[in-house]
């Protein structure tokens, strides 16, 4: 039998790899951790806690917020703030940043941002759901509070990212930029175990997730694009929880899209607490994320907490044949004369 390594013991190795690690981020990873187990109780026994259902407020993007997000909202702020191993904090459940004091005077060097349940509208159907984490290293002064600036980095500077699925089991999947490690979590012992070492995402596969229900609503290039998946016999497989559906491509291959429609002419899905952190897992397996106006997501500029972004990401072969597709039939990028 294989020896169990569990998600503190493979943080603590991965430490001692960086001779001059403070340590910091190790315990970071592992407030993250203890956050998910907590949250992934309640998910799991949701429907017996009368927690389900819709919560009287919106969250910052004007969604009807349920009441499970706010649970694992407030978890992960409390499990954070009483780390002492972060200095602050952007939710796409909350408006502004929270700035946390120093614990015993010991300024921190890192900035989380993250949400906090992503695929909300599955929460009642029981059908999986995600949490979205992205660590930033401060670029604000430690001796003060961090700063708005902290957490408008752009992608591509992410320390570490990751998400934890509440599927038919629980998984923590996570990066510190130098690969992708996925860790199931065993309830019989509460620990998250390593399961998928160096993840690499498939050069193509056989799958394409988009909101097929929205075809009417993509620009030509995009529908022409969806076409052809379906002309090639892709498999549409839509969840319609982001986490779910980049868990699927990243062990099986395949492209996901959510490109601009009428209602959002910029994309629905948020840069910072979903693009960016979710396109640093990918490329960190090999694949690749980019806009549907072909720009790299991690390069893209941050101006607003919540600002929103269009996607295409997963297989690096697919990702590409998209791009040459789009540049083909829209235009885009082909010499100006
Ligand atoms: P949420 O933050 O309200 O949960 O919305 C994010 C979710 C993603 O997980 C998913 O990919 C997308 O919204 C689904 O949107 P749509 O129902 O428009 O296809």
């Amino acid at each position: 039998m294989n020896r169990i390594i569990t998600l503190d013991e493979f943080i603590i190795r991965r430490q001692k790899d960086f001779p001059f690690a403070s340590g910091e981020l190790t315990g970071l990873l592992r407030d993250i951790g203890v956050a998910a187990k907590i949250v992934n109780r309640e998910v799991n026994k949701a429907g017996l806690l009368n927690i389900l259902g819709t919560a009287e407020v919106e969250n910052a993007s004007g969604d009807a917020v349920q009441k499970l997000d706010l649970y694992a909202n407030e978890k992960l702020i409390e499990c954070l703030k009483n780390s002492g191993e972060c200095a602050g904090v952007a939710s796409e459940e909350i408006e502004e940043i929270i700035t946390f004091p120093t614990v015993n005077d010991k300024p921190s060097k890192y900035v989380v941002v993250f949400d906090p349940l992503d695929g909300s509208s599955n929460i009642d159907v029981n059908v999986s759901v995600g949490t979205i984490f992205g660590i930033y290293r401060r670029i604000s002064d430690t001796a003060d509070s961090c700063t708005l600036a902290d957490f408008l980095q752009k992608g591509s500077q992410l320390v570490a990212a990751g998400y934890v699925l509440y599927g038919t089991s629980t998984l923590l999947v996570y990066s510190t930029g130098r690969g992708v490690n996925a860790f199931t979590l065993d309830p019989t012992i509460g620990e998250f175990c390593l399961s998928h070492r160096d993840i690499q995402i498939p050069q193509r596969g056989n799958y394409y997730s988009v909101n097929q229900g929205y075809y009417l609503k993509f620009d030509v290039d995009m529908r022409r694009y969806i076409d052809q998946c379906s002309d090639m016999n892709l498999r549409l497989r839509y969840i319609g929880s982001m986490v779910s559906d980049i868990h699927r491509i990243l062990l099986q291959g395949g492209i996901f899209l959510y490109p601009n429609t009428r209602k959002y002419p910029q994309g629905k899905l948020r840069l910072v607490y979903e693009c960016n952190p979710l396109s640093f897992i990918v490329e960190q397996a090999g694949g690749k994320a980019i806009t549907t106006q072909l720009e790299r997501v991690l390069d893209l500029e941050v101006h607003d907490l919540h600002q929103r972004a269009t996607i295409a990401m997963g297989s690096p072969e697919m990702v590409d044949e998209m791009k040459a597709f789009v540049e083909k039939y829209s235009g885009i990028n082909l010499p100006k004369d």
